[in-house]
């Protein structure tokens, strides 16, 4: 690998053809070219499927084409003529599997027949899903209590799927729902909810037409929601404003064509510019959002004194607010120097900043992950909120607040009842509906689960879906702690490195992709997805199964169920013989999905609705909250302070051009100009210098943190970068074993994988050591 790698320059726009080059790659290499392009142009139409990809949604009304090069990758990758059967796993025991990379797992192709691991065989070999339901079902009654499991999810599983496993989790007795959102955007959620009543976002597509300022805040769309940036550019025409706060250049934020109007990209055109580019440090947006506070309260101040028209939007703030004068005086109390020191920006750049945000009439606030996986989340989630709150910026057309998501379902998920803390409503409702008893305490996180593992409490891990292990902090340790499970199960598509770690017993269990026709007892499904804007819609598969062995999510978890508690607490063969049967069950338990079957019959679904979108704040006082956090007084954890060193740099991880999570499609990040290579360290050249490295030195990082553990990675190239002082970047999931498991948001249990303190060191020399991408070689 090392001798491919180049390190060069890419100075075209986002899109591009270099999309469409890329786009061909993963067609051809999908060896199922023309197949996939027919399933292709119903991605996201009326009776075709809903792009793997990312939750961006989609305007309804537009007839166009509606996929992305990331979504016609994630296609092809589903949809590869390669598979992974019994023979293949006679061809390799385990330990064999474990020394190839994660890309090579993935790249082997879609598994198609369930297999139990045999320890003394050290192999994975095929059995009948029957025997497969029934040694769950052992396991799972064998437990002395039903805590003792875990049930994973990842924001891939139809909402018919969620909501079964749910529904049979729930009845089996426990809360253990672990899940990707708990990585991801579960401090929106949580910062949301006390402050507007609701924890999703309050736009829709069409807002984002009649806005006139777009903020895109620690969010990169040209490479992650890719089909995002063609609003954007029609704001920028329309002469709206794009503000974005990134302390990378993002190049899909910077200038971006669409791939898809041939004519620009002829012409090599780039968008105009109406937008501001602000680079702060990581985790310095509370300390920009609180700026931007302070400067409109000194305008309102200025208005007030002088008798102009005034900044904030009293009539808002009297009829739906409370608690703004608290917030106010945090305000104040905050200062400046604190600003500055904590952003990374001068008071000067806030200034321009807030000047554009009051400059809008309708604002839109869009963030991601550069906002979410901080210690101190939740408080910058509601610094967003708040800034929003003073300006009447929630709840009218083309302004709101957009945590954009990940997973194309990670939202329907929670919706549906995936929630290790659900809301009472959905017990009752559940308890009402089914003759069970819901289990009502508390289950576990992710962060939760693995503790639990490690400690031998939690003796069974079920995944649907995901890549448990990989997309987890502190990587060998959470390996170690599924391995001390009695059993794992992994219901999946394709081969990754959490299925090599087995329990004493472990079964992998494959199951139909999006992509494909899913038929049952009463013909073919559908199944339904919510996107970013609570769009709720039907998503048919349109390939023939990789495998007639496949089975659908519904189907297996079904047949988990049906094993493990008879039929109760309903007939599992009758809700997966036709999926309206199970909508017919959410219709009755969820809230918002009354006529559940005849609303998403409508092309294009139906909106969930959204309380704070129409001004409704389902707080206890019946009004919006302004939180008065207080700005952090350093991000720097007490435990890496404990420690006594002092961080070389702080480390954010991130998602290169050519990967979906943990699934790596190549070694390419073509907009960060990477080629070959993912175990590349950026990080400013003068950081380098003054740190005793050169460009393209290997370094070994080590992660500081207070428990005595030695969380180190070897072997990374120092790419010099255009990123500020005091900051490095590196691909995730390549870097998860820095990430300490208790180093996590307040209140939100998410790791903080975007601020990690670390220390670099010479790497002994490489001669005659393979390089090879992939995370657990580089331990
Ligand atoms: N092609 C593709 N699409 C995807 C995914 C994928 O892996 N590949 N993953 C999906 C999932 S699950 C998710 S959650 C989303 C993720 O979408 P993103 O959140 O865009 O993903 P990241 O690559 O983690 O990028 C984080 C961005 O935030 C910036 N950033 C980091 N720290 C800070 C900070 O402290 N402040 C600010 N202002 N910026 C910061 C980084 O420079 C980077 O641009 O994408 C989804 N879509
Ligand atoms: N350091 C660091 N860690 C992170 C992040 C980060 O930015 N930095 N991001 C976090 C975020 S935002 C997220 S969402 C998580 C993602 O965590 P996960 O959701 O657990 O990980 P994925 O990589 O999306 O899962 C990929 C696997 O899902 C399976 N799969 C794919 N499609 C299907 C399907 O249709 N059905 C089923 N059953 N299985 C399928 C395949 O086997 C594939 O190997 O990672 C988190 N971890
Ligand atoms: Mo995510």
């Amino acid at each position: 690998m090392s001798d491919k790698r180049n390190i060069k320059q890419y100075g075209n726009p986002a899109g591009g053809w270099g999309a469409l080059k890329s786009v061909t790659q993963s067609w051809l290499q999908s060896e199922k070219p023309l197949k996939n392009l027919r399933a292709m142009l119903k991605t996201n139409q009326d009776k075709g499927f809903d792009c793997p990809g990312c939750a961006w949604g989609e305007s309804p009304e537009s007839g166009l084409v509606k996929f992305c090069e990331n979504g016609a990758k994630a296609v092809n990758w589903e949809s590869t003529g390669r598979y992974v059967g019994p023979e293949f796993f006679a061809d390799y025991t385990v330990s064999a599997l474990k020394k190839h990379t994660d890309y090579w797992l993935e790249s082997q192709g879609r598994l198609t027949h369930p297999v139990r691991y045999n320890n003394q065989t050290d192999r994975y070999e095929a059995i009948n899903w029957d025997d497969a339901f029934g040694l769950i079902a052992q396991h799972l009654n064998g437990l002395s209590s039903p805590h003792q499991a875990e049930f994973y999810t990842s924001g891939r599983a139809s909402n018919e799927a969620a909501y079964l496993y749910q529904l049979f989790v729930r009845a089996f007795g426990t809360n253990n729902f672990p899940d990707c959102s708990n990585m991801c955007h579960e401090a929106s959620g949580q910062g949301m909810k006390p402050t507007i009543g609701v924890g999703k976002g309050t736009v829709t597509f069409d807002d984002f037409e009649k806005a006139d300022t777009i903020f895109v805040i620690g969010q990169n769309p040209g490479t992650n929601h890719p089909r995002m940036l063609e609003p954007l550019r029609d704001a920028v025409r329309r002469g709206a404003q794009v503000v974005c706060l990134n302390p990378l250049k993002e190049r899909g934020l910077e200038k971006f064509q669409h791939p898809q109007h041939p004519i620009e990209m002829l012409t090599n055109g780039s968008t105009p510019t109406n937008t501001a580019y602000f680079r702060p440090a990581l985790g310095g947006d509370m300390a920009v959002m609180r700026g931007i506070a302070k400067w409109l309260l000194a305008w309102e101040q200025e208005a007030k004194a002088n008798n102009a028209p005034p900044v904030f939007d009293h009539d808002f703030i009297n009829a739906h607010t409370n608690g703004m004068d608290d917030y106010l005086t945090a305000v104040e109390a905050t200062s400046w120097e604190h600003i500055e020191a904590q952003s990374g920006l001068s008071k000067e750049d806030i200034r321009h900043a807030a000047t554009m945000y009051k400059r809008g009439e309708r604002v839109i606030m869009c963030w991601a992950m550069g906002i979410t996986q901080h210690k101190h989340s939740v408080a910058t989630v509601q610094e967003i909120v708040n800034v929003q709150l003073l300006r009447g910026n929630v709840g009218k057309p083309g302004a709101g607040l957009s945590p954009v998501r990940g997973h194309s379902n990670v939202q329907g998920d929670r919706t549906v009842g995936i929630n290790e803390v659900p809301p009472k409503a959905l017990l009752d409702a559940l308890e009402n509906k089914f003759n069970f008893v819901v289990p009502r305490e508390r289950g576990h996180n992710t962060i939760q689960a693995i503790q639990a593992m490690e400690r031998g409490d939690a003796k069974v891990f079920i995944g649907l879906g995901g890549n448990f292990a990989q997309a987890t902090p502190d990587t060998p340790r959470t390996h170690a702690a599924l391995s001390k499970c009695d059993l794992t199960v992994h219901i999946a598509t394709k081969l990754n490195r959490s299925h090599l770690t087995t329990g004493k017993d472990a079964l992998i269990l494959p199951c139909l992709g999006r992509t494909e026709v899913d038929m049952q007892a009463s013909g073919q499904q559908g199944v339904t997805v919510e996107d970013t804007f609570s769009m709720v819609h039907l998503s048919y598969g349109q390939l023939p199964p990789s495998s007639p062995e496949l089975r659908s999510e519904p189907a297996i978890i079904a047949g988990i169920a049906k094993a493990t508690l008879g039929n109760t607490p309903v007939d599992w063969d009758h809700v997966v013989s036709n999926y309206d049967n199970i909508r017919d069950l959410i219709a009755d338990t969820i809230e918002g999905f009354k006529n559940f079957n005849s609303k998403v019959a409508n092309p294009g679904g139906f909106h969930l609705g959204n309380a704070a979108s129409e001004r409704r704040w389902l707080t206890p006082s019946g009004k919006a909250e302004f939180a008065a956090n207080t700005l952090p007084n350093s991000l720097l954890n007490d435990d890496v302070v404990a420690r006594g060193e002092k961080p070389d740099l702080i480390l954010q991880t991130l998602r290169s051009h050519d990967q979906y999570n943990t699934t790596i499609y190549g070694m390419d990040d073509r907009y960060r100009n990477v080629f070959g290579a993912r175990d590349v360290l950026f990080v400013n050249e003068s950081d380098i210098r003054k740190l005793g490295f050169n460009d393209g030195d290997k370094v070994d990082i080590t992660s500081l943190w207070n428990d005595g553990r030695t969380r180190q990675i070897k072997q990374f190239m120092l790419v010099a970068y255009d990123i500020p002082q005091g900051q490095a970047a590196a691909y995730y999931p390549e870097t998860n074993p820095l990430v300490p498991l208790e180093s996590y948001g307040d209140g939100t249990f998410t790791p903080t994988s975007k601020f990690i303190a670390i220390k670099l060191s010479k790497s002994e020399s490489d001669g005659g050591i393979v390089v090879n991408t992939l995370s657990v070689s580089h331990i």
